[in-house]
Parts: structure tokens; sequence; C-alpha cells
């Protein structure tokens, strides 16, 4: 049953290479598929010349900044096409702890989803500024008020998919990015009667690189899960 990781890459030059040796410490038998867009600080380069002596790295090379959401589905179709059983997604700038791999490997063994949770027991979140701490947290609250979907943390991008579960799923048909589009993913798998288990993990903020966050993201989110619930209501009875 094969693994893979799926990394999103925007200028993660300074941690790529990095993060491919913390995670083959934990699991060497881990694939990684990065799906890079076009970064200008030459990530895609490195990760190319790690490919000529590594046969589990893989990439994705896109034209330009084409957002995080499709980035994913690419990944995900990708993964999907070449057999591998188990797709995971992680950030590549170390604010998701490769050590972790282990626990969400364990758990997606008898699980459809499983989700690396800032907020299942307690806030697990390092070094982010309280203003950005507070609106993840809210946007959390906000997200499982209107949609009753029963997550902690819907908004995380560390998770492990089982890639039956994905099968499911028209990846051509979602438009959202940032934190709207791990809200979707979510909500479309939970909607499908998956088994979701969402495990502790610890957030740590970027210590290289630039955050991509902006308002837009927050916008989109907030759009997003009022699409999602009526979209239910008005497909009540099709199922
Ligand atoms: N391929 C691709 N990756 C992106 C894009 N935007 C962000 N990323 C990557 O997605 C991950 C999360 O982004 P990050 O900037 O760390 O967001 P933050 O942690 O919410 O501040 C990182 O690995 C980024 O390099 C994008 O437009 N395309
Ligand atoms: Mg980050």
């Amino acid at each position: 049953m094969k693994s893979i990781v799926c990394i999103p890459t925007y200028n993660e030059n300074e941690n790529i290479l990095r993060l491919f040796d913390a995670i083959h410490a934990v699991d060497p038998e881990f694939h990684i598929l990065v799906i890079d867009d076009g970064s200008p600080d030459g990530t895609a380069a490195s990760v190319r010349g790690r490919m000529t002596q590594d046969d589990r790295i893989h990439i994705i090379e896109r034209a330009g900044k084409l957002g995080l959401g499709t980035a994913y589905c690419e990944g995900f179709a990708w993964a999907i096409e070449n057999n591998f059983a188990f797709i995971y997604q992680m950030d590549a700038d170390f604010s998701h702890d490769p050590k972790d791999l282990a626990r969400l490997k364990d758990e997606i063994q008898h699980n459809d989803l499983v989700i690396g949770s800032r907020y299942v027991s307690g806030v697990n979140v390092i070094n982010w500024p309280m203003s950005r701490l507070l609106l993840s947290w809210f946007a959390n609250i906000y997200t499982r008020v209107i949609t009753s979907m029963p997550i902690a943390d819907a908004t995380g991008g560390f998770k492990a998919y089982r890639a039956d579960a994905l099968k499911k799923l028209d990846l051509k048909k979602f438009k959202s990015n940032g934190y709207a589009f791990q809200i979707e993913m979510n909500y479309r798998v939970w909607r499908t009667k998956a088994r979701i288990k969402e495990i502790p993990i610890v957030f740590t903020d970027r210590v290289s690189g630039v955050s991509k966050m902006s308002k837009n993201i927050v916008y989109e989110a907030a759009f997003l899960v009022w699409k999602l619930k009526v979209g239910t209501i008005l497909s009540f009875g099709k199922r």
C-alpha cells in the first residue's frame, strides 16, 4: 500500500530539501510530490536536483502562482493515477512537524480522512501573533456553527486521505484556495459519510521564508461556508 505526501510550494527553497530529509527520517517509504507554482526562488530546480538521486521524489511544475486549492487537486489526481492508496498533505515550511506523519499513518489505516488538529485538545499553536490565532479560532467556530460539521480544526492543512475517499469527489470542481479549500475538502468528504478522525498536533509558525496568507483568503472562506450550506440544502433529497 503506497503512501505519498503532497506538498504545494511557492518560494520554499530554504525549506524543501530539509523537509524531504525530515520526512524520510520518519519513514523512508513515503513518496513525496511537490506541486510548485513557478517559484522565482528556484524551489523546483532544487527538487529536480534531488530527483536525480531519489526516485521517491516527484514534481508537478505549473506555470505561475495558480493557487493552493488547484495545486492540491492536481497533486491528488496525480497520486490517484499513480496508484497511491494513502495521500497526505502538508505545508513546506515546517509548520507541520514531519514526526506527526507517523501518527497520521497509524490512524489512516482505519479511517478515510485523518486531520492533524490544532484545537482538539486546547490550543496548540506556537509563535503565531494573537490576531492570527484568534482569526483561525473564530473561523473554526463560525464554520462549525454554520455547517454543523463536527470538526474542531477545519482550516488546517496537515491531513491524510484514503485514496478511495478522494475518488468519490470531483476534484476538478474545487475552485477555492487557502482556508476555504481545507474546509471544502473536509465538508465534501464528511458528506460522503466517511470515517473522519482528528488527532492533536502542534503547529509552529514558519521560521524560514514568508507566509502567503492574505485578507482575500479569509473573505473566501467566510463566503464558502454559506455556499456549502446552501448547496446542501438545495440538493436535499437528491442523495
Ligand atoms: N503551489 C502553490 N503553493 C502555495 C501557494 N500559496 C502557498 N503555497 C504553499 O502552501 C503552503 C502554506 O502556505 P503558507 O504561506 O505557509 O501559509 P500560512 O502557513 O497560512 O501562512 C506552503 O508550503 C506554501 O509554499 C500557491 O499559490 N501555489
Ligand atoms: Mg505556513
